[in-house]
């Protein structure tokens, strides 16, 4: 019998559609990539994920979708076969997750706040990624390459936005935050990850990336202003 098919609703520029992507990509399973248009989001997209109406849905055949993307690596890690993605031991398994949950709370509030601020408030929220960036790398293996050990694993997956998006937010933002001298470690995990012969070939272009994103700052900015006034 044959495979059942597998589509990914996505888009360019997500870090998240990253995710996905490079999971299914480590095991070897053919998909589809459909593109949405979030600025006008299709029947199709609102079909299958009309609780966040949000990229990535992984479809895989005609079972029910999968919707976010951390919950789609763990499911595409215990459904498909090849490349192990998180760890087999329960309390590292247990590790991941709970760095992953950072990853996607503590960290990206830190780093939404820098990218949506100016003057003052903006050092302070740079100091907070900074101090986040110090905990994650914390958890890089001593003597290992990847978070995952010696090939990319769960933990390197979520972290994709750090390696490759990070330094068009600096850019466009004009802060730097990722740098050798406070985080060789991570920097050099950084330059492994965005190397990887798998991971490349779903890391978007760096200009195309860059023209995407450079409108979000004044999009950031004026929600946060927005919100400010309405306390
Ligand atoms: N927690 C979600 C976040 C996904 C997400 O924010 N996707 C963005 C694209 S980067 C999106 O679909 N945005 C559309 C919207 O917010 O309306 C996940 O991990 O999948």
């Amino acid at each position: 019998m044959s495979e059942p098919a597998v589509k990914l609703i996505g888009c360019f520029a997500s870090p998240f559609v990253h995710r996905a992507e490079v999971a299914l990509r480590l095991k070897g399973v053919p998909y589809e990539l459909i593109e949405e248009d979030l600025s006008n989001k299709s029947d199709f997209l609102l079909k299958h994920n009309p609780v966040h109406q949000k990229v990535p849905v992984l479809l895989h055949g005609d079972r029910p979708a999968i919707c976010e993307s951390l919950v789609i690596v763990e499911y595409v890690d215990e459904v498909f076969d090849g490349q192990q993605l998180l760890p087999s031991e329960p309390l590292a398994r247990a590790a991941a997750r709970f760095w992953a949950t950072f990853v996607d709370k503590q960290f990206r509030e830190s780093w939404i706040a820098m990218f949506s601020s100016d003057g003052e408030a903006q050092v302070v929220a740079a100091r907070d990624v900074k101090a986040n960036l110090t905990l994650i790398e914390g958890q890089l293996p001593e003597g290992k390459r990847f978070f995952g050990g010696d090939s990319v694993g769960y933990l390197d997956i979520v972290l994709g936005g750090i390696a490759h998006w990070m330094e068009m937010f600096e850019e466009i933002a004009g802060v730097p935050l990722l740098a050798e001298e406070e985080h060789p470690a991570l920097c050099r995990w950084a330059r492994a990850y965005t190397a990887d012969e798998i991971v490349r070939q779903c890391l978007p272009d760096r200009d195309r990336l860059l023209a995407a994103l450079t409108p979000k700052r004044d999009t950031f900015v004026s929600i946060a202003k927005a919100m400010a006034t309405q306390k």
